[in-house]
């Protein structure tokens, strides 16, 4: 198929033939050609957000809750460098979006031209790939490329630059363009040899964990993995990115290891003698220090991505291969070869589970304890829902108290750490799964970085749902400065107490309705309302204590062995060690 017309118009109707149906963005003066044939596309819905960053993180969302590429355009200089953090956070968590942004014209790149910003130079670290197109030929081709790269293999972020001339001049139009990709083919398929090592290693083990991560949900490989822990009865940890990858109700899931993770998931993997990674990269969020992180175990670890394997521990059986291969072989294998006995394990860890459930403070003032409010949302919204959390203290809540069912329910920004990430997530969540409900579960501080996207929901017809965790504060950080820093409060007071910003007015001024909660009493009756509403989005404000903490915790640069269940209180582990 071959046609003429211009290089927007191309981009165009490459973006239609790769199948995106929804792009977030702003236009401006560099990208503004690409704009005019998008108005007239009936295939690809755009939608107009409030700020760049609400445009990239809801194409994260998007690609979260579908599986499919999220995709966000914005303009050149100001616009393009809004994008970085979504983009960067994208890249830490492993998301693929392709956000394409207008460049000046090719003529005018270098010459500090208005509105220019060098953004494949400045994002060349946080994408998986970028291009800076000036010929409008090859507008199609790169299209495909992106999109293919930020898919396949371990998935990321694509930039794709493109100078304002290149979307005006006039070029050939053919369909399907050849993907010119020498050198970038992502292996897949585990080697059998790395295998069978493994099946054996989980033989002759006594005290094996299954550590999975992302990788696996991505892989869509939940399936394989509830058969594998099944068929070896090997104990399950889940890191915050794979919360629902494994059911929580499931015995065998000990939950979430790490910072904040369960005493039987740290204690797990702190008395391991064999860890099978699968899809993790030993973050130091879940190692702690990483000199003391599981000292008595073998490693065997799976990951798509062969720069992960090695990189922070040493793998005794390093695989390379997509974790739903890898776990769909080492299930075969098991099977040939038998599977080892660890009654006496999973009985410790049980006992463990039983000793050291997560538990909470409740204050004598009657006010309302911020894991109470997950509780009753995780019992009255349940796991078909999508749960949206920011980053801070709620976020650690979120994954803790909310009970996880289903694979990718749980979208957050783990890697990089993005307060504001929220709103725009759960916003592209919900326009991928419209059919589902979706619950964004923010911070008063992170609400504030990013709630103008409120007005893109309450215009889009996009009814999410917000639960704003209202502590008053920088809860995360003063939670570290009561710790670490003498309770000396510097700069963490946000004064929301003072109801300033009001977040029911707030709302309310946005086109959503606004409800406010403050009593525990009041808790099931404000969701079961919120539940109600389904033409407009809803936000709540759950006024919580200020001192409420997460636990259990490992501070910064210690060992998981001196996990604290609350200040100055430490589990206390079996006399053999
Ligand atoms: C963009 C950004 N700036 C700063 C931080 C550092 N930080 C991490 S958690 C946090 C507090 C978040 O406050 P809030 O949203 O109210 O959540 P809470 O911890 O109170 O639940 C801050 C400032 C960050 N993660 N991201
Ligand atoms: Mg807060």
């Amino acid at each position: 198929m071959t046609e003429r017309m211009t290089g927007a118009q191309a981009l165009v109707r490459a973006l239609e033939h790769v199948g995106v149906d929804t792009v977030f963005g702003i236009p401006g003066g560099a990208i503004l050609p690409a704009y005019d044939p998008l108005y007239d596309s009936t295939k690809v819905r755009h939608v107009l957000v409030r700020h760049e960053q609400g445009a990239g993180h809801a194409a994260e969302g998007y690609a979260q809750a579908t599986g499919r590429v999220g995709v966000c355009m914005a303009t050149s200089g100001p616009g393009a460098t809004n994008l970085v953090t979504p983009i960067a956070d994208a890249y830490m968590d492993s998301v693929p979006i392709v956000a394409i942004t207008g460049q000046v014209a090719s003529a005018a790149i270098g010459t500090d031209a208005f509105q220019e910003a060098d953004i494949s130079g400045i994002t060349m670290p946080i994408t998986k790939h970028n291009f800076l197109v000036t010929d409008p030929a090859d507008i199609p081709r790169t299209i495909v490329e992106a999109f293919h790269i930020a898919s396949t293999g371990r998935p990321g972020p694509v930039l794709v630059d493109i100078a304002k001339d290149a979307l005006q001049s006039d070029t050939e139009f053919h369909w399907p363009p050849v993907m010119q990709l020498p050198g970038y083919r992502p292996v897949t398929r585990p080697h059998s040899k790395q295998i069978r090592e493994a099946a054996k290693l989980m033989a002759e083990a006594s005290r094996p964990v299954l550590y999975v991560g992302g990788g696996v949900h991505k892989a869509r490989a939940s399936e394989q993995l509830l058969a594998l822990a099944e068929l070896t009865g090997i104990p399950v940890v889940t890191t915050l990115m794979a919360r629902g990858t494994f059911p929580d109700s499931h015995p065998l899931n000990l939950g979430m290891p790490g910072m904040h993770g369960t005493v039987a998931a740290v204690g797990a993997l702190q008395k391991a003698d064999l860890l099978i990674g699968l899809g993790v990269r030993f973050d130091d969020r879940v190692t702690g220090k990483l000199s003391s992180f599981a000292p008595h175990a073998k490693i065997v670890h799976a990951d798509i991505d062969p720069a992960e394997i090695s990189k922070n521990r040493h793998a005794d059986v390093p695989i390379v291969g997509d974790c739903k291969e890898v776990i769909g072989d080492l299930i075969t294998a098991v099977k040939a070869g038998g599977t080892g006995s660890y009654e006496e394990w999973t009985e410790q860890l049980s006992d463990y589970k039983r000793t050291y459930p997560l538990g909470y403070e409740e204050f004598a003032d009657g006010s309302l304890a911020p894991q109470y409010v997950m509780e009753r949302l995780s019992a009255i919204v349940g796991p078909d829902a999508y749960y949206v959390a920011g980053v801070g203290q709620h976020q650690m809540w979120a994954s803790q108290f909310i009970g996880y069912e289903n694979p990718g329910s749980f979208i957050n920004s783990g890697g990089l750490g993005t307060m504001g990430f929220a709103v725009p997530a759960a916003m592209g969540a919900k326009m991928g799964r419209p059919d589902a409900t979706v619950w964004a579960i923010d911070g008063d501080g992170c609400f504030q970085m990013t709630n103008q996207e409120l007005a893109t929901c309450a215009i889009e017809g996009v009814p999410v749902k917000i639960a704003v965790i209202n502590n008053g504060n920088l809860g995360m950080v003063r939670q570290w400065q009561t710790l670490f820093y003498d309770e000396r409060y510097s700069n963490t007071d946000l004064k929301t107490a003072r109801r300033i910003p009001d977040f029911v007015k707030l709302a309310e001024a946005y086109g959503c309705v606004g409800l406010r909660c403050e009593r525990p009493e009041d808790v099931d009756a404000t969701i079961k309302k919120a539940m109600e509403i389904n033409d407009v989005p809803v936000v709540v404000d759950f006024v919580v204590h200020q001192d409420a903490m997460v636990w259990p915790m490992v501070a910064a640069g210690t060992s998981n062995d001196d996990i604290k269940i609350a200040r100055d209180m430490a589990p206390v582990w079996e006399s053999e060690d």
